[in-house]
């Protein structure tokens, strides 16, 4: 009897929001609110997807125009093992039906770089400390997610505070991507 109640307020509480790893499953963000969310985030930790990605010193800026959340982001890319730069990138966030979901549209300021149309999700964020996003490329057939990619965001360039990295570790469990995250080197390069 004492197990079951223990059961049931495991299963109510989010904080022990334990999943199946099934993608359609993750909780998002209740209530995203964009405007909250504009302004200037930096990387704090990362899980990279399949190939070519932003490697270190990546910022961005959030802002909303017209109802649409938009962002320009910069990052230190190896494009070649002889050709490093810090690419440009511009994002544009499509609504969908839930208000943490978005369909990210992306292209790079040069035109040598990549483009795309990436799920985009708030997965947490109190608006002022932290905020933990998380894209999901490629869905094996039973759910799960065969290529992801995940940042943790900081207002401060400096860091988080241990409370707030232990609310996303929290978060990076309940996206099955405990320990695949890699902190962010914020070195100055690519202001
Ligand atoms: C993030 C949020 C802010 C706006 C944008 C984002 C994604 C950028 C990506 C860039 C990839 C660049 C590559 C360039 C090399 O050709 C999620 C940071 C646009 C995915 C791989």
């Amino acid at each position: 009897m004492f197990g079951l109640l223990l059961l049931f307020l495991f299963s109510i509480s989010p904080c022990f929001a334990k999943s199946d790893c099934v993608v359609s499953n993750f909780q998002v963000k209740e209530n995203f609110n964009k405007t909250r969310y504009a302004g200037k985030w930096h990387a704090f930790a990362k899980k990279d997807p399949v190939g070519i990605f932003l490697e270190s010193n990546i910022h961005a800026e959030f802002k909303i125009e017209n109802e649409t959340m938009t962002a320009k982001a910069t990052g230190l890319v190896t494009l070649l093992p002889e050709w490093i730069v810090c690419a440009e990138m511009m994002g544009t966030f499509n609504n969908t039906e839930d208000p943490a979901k978005f369909k990210l549209k992306y292209w790079g300021a040069a035109e040598h770089l990549q483009k795309g149309n990436d799920d985009h999700w708030i997965i947490d964020t109190d608006y002022d400390n932290y905020a933990i996003t998380y894209t999901c490329r490629k869905l094996n057939d039973n759910g799960t997610c065969a290529d992801s990619y995940s940042f943790v965001f900081s207002r401060d360039p400096k860091g988080l505070t241990s409370e707030s990295q232990r609310v996303v570790r929290k978060w990076q469990d309940h996206l099955c991507l405990a320990y695949r995250y890699r902190r962010v080197a914020q070195t100055g390069a690519c202001p």
